[in-house]
């Protein structure tokens, strides 16, 4: 049996790969592993049902014979595990990939989601336009110390890894926002994990959940 992942029944995004399970797809695409994905609401995320696999009652999970996970940087990280491809076979350069994966959801994800939810549940508040360029700055602080760290490689150590998937999925959450123009080569690194087939791939078929769900006619 292959295994399930959740996502968005409908996602806010309208399709723009910018849910979590887009990592998670990406991620299984490009060891070639065959999937299964569920389809949740926001009323069912929160039912006992899902949170039993969930405790936050968020999307994704995913489900693999007796195994449930949650945390995409988990899933990500297991998928890695168990299939070729995504992680090096050298210890070291695996403990460094490793390593990239926390940075990219502790270090960077953290202040992008801060950000997004400010922009999100607080534009209405007097104190926003005060408080965004504050966040704004923390998160090129973090910007400016990637693309440094990056220079002109291809990818954060070496050849692809799952960190790549983990970090340009995050970077991704800052489209449209400006904050991604000042570093040419942060966007020619997303632009490179566009690229790849796998990501195709996995954007098309999140895609289509969205796609799927217009009125036709
Ligand atoms: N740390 C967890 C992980 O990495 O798995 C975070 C999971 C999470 O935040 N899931 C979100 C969720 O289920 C979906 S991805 N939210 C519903 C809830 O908490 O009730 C976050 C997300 C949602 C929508 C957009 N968008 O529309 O652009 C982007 C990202």
């Amino acid at each position: 049996m292959p295994p399930v992942i959740t996502a968005f029944e409908a996602s806010p995004d309208r399709g723009r790969g910018l849910a979590r399970d887009m990592r998670v797809r990406w991620a299984l695409e490009e060891v070639g592993q065959p999937y299964e994905v569920r389809l949740v609401s926001f009323a069912a995320m929160k039912e006992p049902a899902h949170k039993a696999v969930h405790p936050f009652g968020q999307i994704p999970t995913y489900e693999e014979g007796e195994l449930a996970l949650f945390e995409t940087g988990a899933i990500v990280l297991h998928v890695a595990e168990r299939h070729p491809g995504l992680l090096p076979e050298d210890r070291d350069a695996r403990a460094r990939a490793v390593m990239w994966m926390f940075a990219a959801v502790n270090t960077i994800e953290a202040p992008i989601v801060e950000r997004s939810n400010a922009v999100l549940t607080e534009r209405d508040q007097p104190w926003h336009a005060e408080r965004l360029p504050i966040l704004d700055a923390r998160v090129d602080a973090r910007l400016g110390d990637l693309s440094r760290r990056l220079g002109d490689a291809d990818w954060l150590d070496g050849a692809f890894s799952a960190a790549d998937v983990m970090m340009v999925t995050v970077l991704r959450r800052l489209e449209g926002s400006g904050l991604l123009e000042t570093y040419p080569n942060l966007m020619a690194y997303i632009a490179r994990g566009e690229a790849r087939p796998a990501y195709q791939r996995a954007f098309a078929d999140q895609y289509a959940v969205f796609a799927d769900a217009q009125p036709t006619g």
